[in-house]
């Protein structure tokens, strides 16, 4: 398939990039943000992020895009920290990088060498984690906390979703899959979902992160409901990095 060589000659030549979508809490406080790579093929333009780290997945080319992806989060951060712009970042990790040997030290290695804190690093997991061999897993999971990176839980309710997960993962964040939260306003259904979603995890004692937030009115619903902070379109959608600096600036 030319996509996948086409991606490997992008990461070699720098040529995706990431964009930064705001975790906001309800007093206005931001957060965090997420890396969320784009790639604009010079053929094809736009590929979604999707079809690609598809390809990454099943083609080996996932630590690749990984160190890649994480390489340039913290040239990032380091960068913030250096203009006064304390922000955390959280990274997405798929289950094959938690799989993978040595990873936790390589990413303590790799926030030394940037001068930043593991504590402005988080990694967004999904309870896919788990499914191959959740002994190793917990082994890296366990090495990364250990080091004071946060985890958090993505996608949370989808899937292969279990509370023995929630259980066994060291995370201090869950995010509610914005499948849940873009009905929730008219939807008592998933209102009531996210309702008991939130109560677990406070009572787990996790922050709770809903995605996917486009109106005032899902805002207010999360609020009452005692959600920690939002992402979503409502707030800003994933930015570029010069964006992203104004946007972190403007918000004081
Ligand atoms: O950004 P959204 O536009 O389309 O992202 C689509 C999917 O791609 C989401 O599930 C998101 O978590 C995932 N994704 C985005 N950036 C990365 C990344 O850097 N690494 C991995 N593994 N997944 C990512
Ligand atoms: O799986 P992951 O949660 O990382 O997915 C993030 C995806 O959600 C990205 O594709 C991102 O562009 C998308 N996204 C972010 N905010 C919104 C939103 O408010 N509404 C919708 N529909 N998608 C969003
Ligand atoms: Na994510
Ligand atoms: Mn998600």
């Amino acid at each position: 398939l030319g996509l996948l060589g086409d991606l490997r000659r992008a990461l070699d030549a720098g040529d995706v990039e990431l964009h930064y979508q705001p975790k906001v809490r309800f007093d206005g406080h931001v957060a965090g943000l997420e890396a969320l790579v784009r790639w604009v093929h010079p053929e094809r333009g736009k590929v979604p992020p999707d079809e690609f780290i598809a390809i990454a997945e099943s083609s080996g080319l996932m630590p690749h895009l990984t160190e890649y992806v994480l390489e340039t989060a913290l040239g990032q951060v380091a960068k913030w920290r250096a203009q006064g712009l304390y922000v955390p970042v959280a990274v997405n990790v798929s289950p094959r990088d938690v799989h993978t040997p040595g990873f936790a030290g390589a990413v303590a290695a790799r926030l030394a060498r940037h001068g930043v804190p593991p504590g402005a690093l988080q990694l967004e997991i999904t309870e896919h984690v788990l499914l191959e061999d959740p002994e190793r897993a917990a082994d890296t999971l366990a090495g990364l906390t250990g080091h004071g990176v946060k985890m958090s839980l993505d996608d949370f309710g989808t899937g292969y979703s279990s509370l023995v997960h929630l259980r066994r993962l060291p995370v201090s964040e869950l995010k509610i899959d914005r499948s849940f939260v873009a009905r929730l306003a008219v939807d008592n259904e998933d209102a009531e979902i996210v309702r008991c979603t939130v109560d677990l995890a406070h009572s787990l004692g996790l922050l709770v992160v809903a995605e996917g937030v486009e109106d005032d009115e899902t805002w207010e619903r999360l609020r009452d409901l005692g959600c920690d902070a939002v992402q979503g379109w409502l707030v800003a959608a994933a930015m570029p990095p010069a964006e992203t600096t104004a946007w972190l600036r403007a918000r004081g």
